[in-house]
Order: structure tokens, then C-alpha cells, then sequence
């Protein structure tokens, strides 16, 4: 945690030049950055989980308390609002004493309403970054999330500060803790819920702690990519494990992804092995200068050689690419940015004004088009899958007669295949942050 400390001044400093920035090229005087609020359940006194507003913590490691404020120009020291009710219903966070708050001129805010007076008086120039409209209005901000202002943090996101990649790391070592407890459990016979409780007992993380809803998939359960339903009972007899899972660290996200074979002597091991090699070779792929979307494609080449090897697909890799199959068995994205979000924004944009840079044609669902650079973090995630609908679709073309369906039929009871490291690349090397945890 002391290292975590020292690289936390430097954290700040970026962010204030990034603030000044693009500040000066908005005329803006400042920012008002709001962490949010409680939202209430529809006829209810409950409220939803809290999740907080992105650009608030970029700034700081409050991730749980609404009703915070920061007031930012990138000149001054930033000033923080703290919301501190007195409140016995509820524990009250503790005045900031962590290695963070020295960077801030602290307030306390007892009651929400009153955050007016501790904000500027002439907001002409103020900029409202947050998710409530009405109470931006009603405060008097008629500068509401500029989209250049956005666009610019989204974009400069992508580049980490060593603070944020010493979090991230942290995440992936929580969210590894999970993956050793799940396998195990997966091998003990347990069910999905079971492997559920297993990973979040191992992380010592709720589930509302994860940066996403954990997919623990049995069995078929495999081939549905955002499966998060968990059946209480393990199946009749266990084939195949896929977890996507992850942790978080002070606001920033792992997200990994392995897929097991009950008989590690299988036909499907054989096939979880060939896209572990074809996801290792995509992550050594990752070089500053070249693009994102080109390795996506170059996944597609490797999907394709593996239907071909494996015999799923009855003809050479380039005919596979060339008729469009290999799109029915690897429907996702290679990956995306990870960081302060699952799916960290910006994946998309050519420069610091935001201007969209598409998918490729074809290719709908990759989630980052840019140039890789260092200090960005990617996650890498191949996947083969064997999927009902999209077979079924297959089945209705002329691409039919070079399926052999006989090992389709073969794969489906054991679902799909996804292996997702979380990368980052420096200027001369790779750090796979994932696999440096001994994460096979
Ligand atoms: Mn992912």
C-alpha cells in the first residue's frame, strides 16, 4: 500500500494536466464532478446497488459514497465535498485519512440539499460531469457532460498511470485467488452456485463488489456469452467449466476468463489447448504502433486453422475466413480496454476529439479499433463456440455441406471456449498481468 502512495501524486498530476487541458480548449473555468446518488427501487424504500460515476473515481478510491462532489480547474488543489450524514441507519464512511486525501482540500457535507453552498457561486463557466440531469439544472449549470470535455477523458483513459496499473495488477491478483478456488470447486463436483460462492469467498468480494456479473457456466451453459443464471444443482455429470470472472481494486476491473475439461485427457481439453496457444500467440501480437482491429482479424486466422485442424470445418483456414464461418463459431470481439471500467470507453476513437473509427465490416461486435500503445491495457479473449441459433442459421446456407456435424454434435454438450488474459503493453515488452499470477 505504500507504493500504492507514492505513485498516487503522480496519478494526480496527470490528471490535473489533462483537466487544465482540455479546460483551455473548452474555455471552461472548471469542472463539478459528481460521484451520484442512491437510486430508488420503483414503489420502494430500497435502493439499487450504488455504482459511482467513472470520472469521479478516476480521481480518488471512493467508490461507495453518493452524494460527493469534486470541484477541479487542474490548477488548484482539487477540492473534495465528502457527503458524511449523521445517520443511524446506515454506517457512515469515516472522515478521509487515507494516502489520498492529503491531495485534497476535504469539506463535509452533512445533507445532500446543501451541497449548493459549497460549490461555485457563478457556474456559468463550470462545467456538470455526472449522471443527474435534473439536479445539474436545479443547481444551475447549463454546461451538462460537454461531449469535446468527455471524448478527451475517454480518450486519454486508454493511457495508464503507473498508480493505475499498480491497481490494476492488485485486481488481477484478487480475481485470480477466485479462479484457483473455482477450478477446484468445478473438479470437486460442484455446481454453478456452489463455484459461484467458492470464487466470491476466495476474493473476499460481494457480488456487488465485482466489476461485472460473473458467468459460471456448466456443461452447454457454455455457448451463451453472457450467461449469469446459476443453477443450485450440479449437473448429472460435470463436462465443462467456462468462468468469466473478475475483482476490483480501488475503481479499476479484472476480467478473465478460463474454460476447463472435466477429463483433462478429452477431445475438448485437446481443443481449450489450441486456443490457450492461438490466445498466447494473440497476446505476444499486442505492439505499440499496429492496430487492435488487425489482431482481431489475425484471431479469426486462428479460429480458422483450429476448425480446420480439429476437423469441425471440412476445409482449409483462408476458405473458412473467405465464406464467413468462422464468424458463427467466434462471434465476439478479440477484447477490449479495461481499467476503470469492464469495457473502458474510448476503444473506438481515432484521437482526443473522439472522431469514431468503426468496427471493421463484418465485424460488429470488436469493441476497439485504435492503435495500440503503451500504457494501455487490453484484455485478450479468444473464443470457439458451439451455439444453437448461430448453427442453426449456418445450417440454412450453402456452407452447410462443409460442416462435419457429427463433431459439432460431439462439441455442443460441452458448450464453448473463451481464455482472457488482462495485458499491458509497455514500450519493448508485454506484461500479461494474469498469467504472471501462475493463472495456467
Ligand atoms: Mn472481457
Amino acid at each position: 500500500m505504500d507504493k500504492l502512495a507514492a505513485l498516487y501524486g503522480e496519478h494526480i498530476t496527470t490528471i490535473q494536466t489533462r483537466t487544465r487541458t482540455i479546460l483551455t480548449l473548452e474555455g471552461l473555468d472548471g469542472l463539478v464532478i459528481h460521484s451520484g446518488q442512491a437510486k430508488r427501487q420503483f414503489l420502494d424504500d430500497m435502493d439499487y446497488p450504488f455504482k459511482v460515476n467513472p470520472h469521479f473515481k478516476a480521481w480518488l478510491p471512493v467508490i461507495d459514497n453518493p452524494h460527493c462532489w469534486l470541484v477541479v480547474n487542474g490548477l488548484d488543489k482539487p477540492k473534495l465535498i465528502f457527503y458524511r450524514p449523521v445517520d443511524f441507519w446506515h454506517k457512515v464512511p469515516d472522515e478521509p485519512t487515507d494516502f489520498w486525501a492529503e491531495f485534497f482540500d476535504i469539506e463535509l457535507l452533512l445533507i445532500p440539499d446543501q451541497v449548493e453552498k459549497l460549490l461555485p457561486y457563478d457556474k456559468a463557466k463550470f462545467a456538470y460531469i455526472g449522471e443527474y440531469l435534473e439536479v445539474a439544472r436545479a443547481l444551475g449549470f447549463s454546461e451538462i457532460n460537454p461531449e469535446p470535455v468527455l471524448n478527451y477523458f475517454h480518450y486519454h483513459r486508454a493511457y495508464k498511470t503507473q498508480y493505475e496499473l499498480a491497481c490494476l495488477r492488485e485486481a488481477n491478483r484478487i480475481a485470480v485467488l477466485g479462479h484457483e478456488a473455482a477450478k477446484a470447486k468445478f473438479y470437486a463436483g460442484g455446481s454453478e452456485y456452489d463455484i459461484q460462492h467458492a470464487y466470491l469467498l476466495a476474493t473476499r468480494q460481494t457480488e456487488n463488489e465485482m466489476p461485472y456479473s460473473n458467468i459460471v457456466a456448466l456443461n452447454n451453459n457454455c455457448a451463451i456469452l453472457h450467461y449469469t443464471k446459476l443453477e443450485q444443482l450440479a449437473p448429472e455429470k460435470s463436462l465443462s467449466f467456462l468462468i468469466d470472472a473478475g475483482a476490483s481494486f480501488h475503481g479499476y476491473a479484472a476480467d478473465i476468463t478460463r474454460t476447463y475439461d472435466f477429463n483433462p485427457q478429452g477431445e475438448f481439453a485437446k481443443l481449450i489447448n489450441a486456443v490457450n496457444e492461438l490466445q498466447q500467440e494473440l497476446c505476444a501480437g499486442l505492439k505499440p504502433g499496429l492496430k487492435y482491429g488487425d489482431l482481431h482479424l489475425k484471431c479469426h486466422q486462428g479460429i480458422a486453422q483450429i476448425l480446420s485442424d480439429f476437423g469441425i470445418v471440412l476445409l482449409p483456414p483462408e476458405a473458412i475466413i473467405e465464406k464467413g464461418i468462422s464468424t458463427t463459431f467466434f462471434p465476439h470481439g478479440l477484447g477490449h480496454h479495461l481499467g476503470l471500467q469492464v469495457h473502458d470507453m474510448g476503444g473506438f476513437m481515432a484521437d482526443e476529439r473522439g472522431t469514431h473509427q468503426p468496427a471493421p465490416a463484418g465485424h460488429p461486435f470488436l469493441r476497439c479499433t485504435r492503435i495500440i500503445e503503451a500504457n494501455q491495457v487490453f484484455t485478450i479473449e479468444p473464443g470457439l463456440y458451439f451455439i444453437d441459433s448461430l448453427l442453426s442459421e449456418l445450417a440454412q446456407t450453402d456452407n452447410t455441406q462443409y460442416i462435419n456435424w457429427e463433431k459439432v454434435e460431439a462439441f455442443k454438450p460441452y458448450g464453448g471456449i473463451r481464455i482472457e488474459d488482462n495485458v499491458i503493453v509497455h514500450v519493448d515488452h508485454n506484461e500479461n498481468m494474469t498469467r504472471n499470477l501462475n493463472l495456467a
